[in-house]
């Protein structure tokens, strides 16, 4: 018998990148994320493992040791890269859970390849977990896994995360690869949804597609109850206040403002350059306030960072041009030579760097069309510590649950964006201040331990 552990996280990424360094040699960069600064303590406290892949094509590294978690490299191939992952993962059911903002591609090979490696990460979990052992399933590149799983293991008691929405009835019903995805995840004791909305979706399916009888927020399965709750996730308050209290941090904001040119509004927008974003609809409300004057250049600038992600997909380089070719616009009609409208950033910043930018920024603007969470709206709230600033926030994201006195928006509707930014635009600072407060106490009270440790409690009463 291997190594056996209490505490098994599979999710599609381990908590590191492998690099290969300029002479050739392998060697390992930590990948600081939010759901890893959630995880690590819980799971280095318990010895517990961590399943995943290493983000890179080839042969499974050996396991290793990283901040007191086990790391289980899972390999994948070319060909699984692009089917499980490219394919399935993010052509066919992130367009589907986010709205079909974009049409899903639905591809029979995609399927085998999602199965397939759901499979692995299935066998590499049983494998691993000792006895009894509590397995935490995360997210919807691995919606088989908990069924799978279950199927080799009986004995562990396993918990499914979902970061992103579920969708209603209708669009989950599209995919010709629903009534396995519904067995897969009812495997788990506990499915968690970010929204009570997600878990509405669910339960309804669930008497829809399977025929069961849900009662309440449990519903019987295969001879097992299944519990189905919301559980919003959260960030590392803490981390980031210290950030924004940190001196250099704060010098480096007031640079960044020097360095725009000094301008009396300085709205920012940060996010993965992903077509559920609301990027486009964000730029083209700018770009209409410019033109009818309700916002200047240069007294207004908008500081957009976009993070590379997914490149080789279409949907995604197709995006790129679409912003590209807004963002010239708009610089074109209404820059000066050294004083763009928007400062525009296709690139991944340092922590410290966004935590600056956040600083740095009298209006956060976040417009997703559909978003299971957004982390983006979080920090940026956590990190303003003299309670000023003001956060414009679609409906569409989960936080606008916990977040209310955001300025909430339907990005969709343009005059409704271009009314909202101008009214957090020209908001005193009393108002300001009033909102802020009552958000960041929230977040205070919510941080991502307190979500840890909400789910992994949940699961331990599920029935069994
Ligand atoms: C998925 C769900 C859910 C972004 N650019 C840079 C950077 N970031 C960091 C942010 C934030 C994270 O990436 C993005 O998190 P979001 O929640 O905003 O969005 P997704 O990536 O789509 O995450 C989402 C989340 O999972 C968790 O469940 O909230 O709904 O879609 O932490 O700070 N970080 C650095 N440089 C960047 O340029 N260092």
């Amino acid at each position: 018998m291997g190594e056996q552990y209490d505490l098994v996280v599979v999710a599609n990424r381990l908590p590191v990148d492998r690099v290969t360094d300029a002479d050739g040699s392998c060697g390992w960069r930590p990948s600081p994320g939010g759901l890893v600064t959630a995880l690590q303590p819980v799971v280095a406290e318990r010895r517990g493992a961590w399943i995943g892949w290493p983000g890179d094509v080839g042969s499974a590294p050996d396991p290793l040791t990283v901040d007191g978690m086990r790391l289980h490299p899972v390999p994948l191939d070319a060909d699984e890269v692009a089917g499980y992952y490219e394919g399935q993962s993010n052509a066919t059911i992130w367009p589907l859970y986010h709205d079909a903002v974009e049409q899903s591609v639905f591809r029979r090979d995609w399927r085998a390849a999602y199965r397939e490696v759901n499979e692995r990460f299935a066998r590499a979990a049983a494998d691993l977990a000792a006895p009894g052992a509590v397995v935490w399933v995360h997210d919807y590149q691995l919606q088989l896994v908990p069924g799978m799983l279950r199927a080799l293991r009986p004995d562990l008691r396993i918990g499914f995360f979902l970061h992103i929405p579920f969708p209603p009835i209708e669009l989950f019903m599209r995919m010709p690869l629903r009534t396995e995805i519904m067995q897969g995840l009812l495997g788990a004791d506990l499915v968690g949804f970010q929204r009570p909305g997600g878990a509405r979706n669910f339960l309804r399916l669930a008497r829809r597609l399977l025929g069961l009888q849900p009662a309440g927020n449990r519903v019987g399965y295969d001879g097992r109850t299944v519990t189905v709750g919301a559980f919003p996730i959260s960030i590392g308050v803490a981390e980031f206040e210290a950030l924004a209290d940190d001196p250099t941090v704060q010098t480096r904001a007031k640079e960044i403002r020097a360095e725009l040119g000094d301008p009396d509004t300085v709205l920012l927008g940060v996010d993965r350059l992903d077509y559920t974003k609301g990027i486009e609809h964000r730029l083209l409300a700018l770009g209409e306030l410019l033109e009818g004057g309700q916002l200047s250049s240069p007294g207004s600038v908008l500081v957009q960072v976009a993070t590379p992600t997914r490149e080789r997909i279409a949907h995604y380089r197709d995006l790129r041009d679409r912003v590209n070719g807004i963002v010239g616009r708009i610089n074109g009609d209404h820059g000066r030579v050294g004083q763009p409208a928007v400062h525009y950033l296709y690139q991944s910043l340092p922590r410290r760097e966004l935590v600056a930018l956040y600083l740095a920024a009298d209006v956060m603007v976040v417009t997703p069309l559909r978003d299971g969470m957004n982390l983006v709206a979080k920090e940026y709230v956590a990190t303003r510590l003299a309670d000023d600033g003001a956060l414009v926030l679609s409906e569409f994201a989960g936080a606008a649950d916990e977040l209310p006195q955001a300025y909430l928006v339907n990005p969709y509707d343009v005059d409704a964006l271009k009314e909202t930014i101008v009214h957090a635009v020209h908001a005193g600072p009393a108002e300001r201040a009033r909102r802020m407060r009552a958000m960041r106490r929230h977040l205070r009270a919510h941080d991502v331990d307190r979500w840890a440790d909400t789910f992994l409690t949940a699961l331990g009463a599920a029935h069994r």
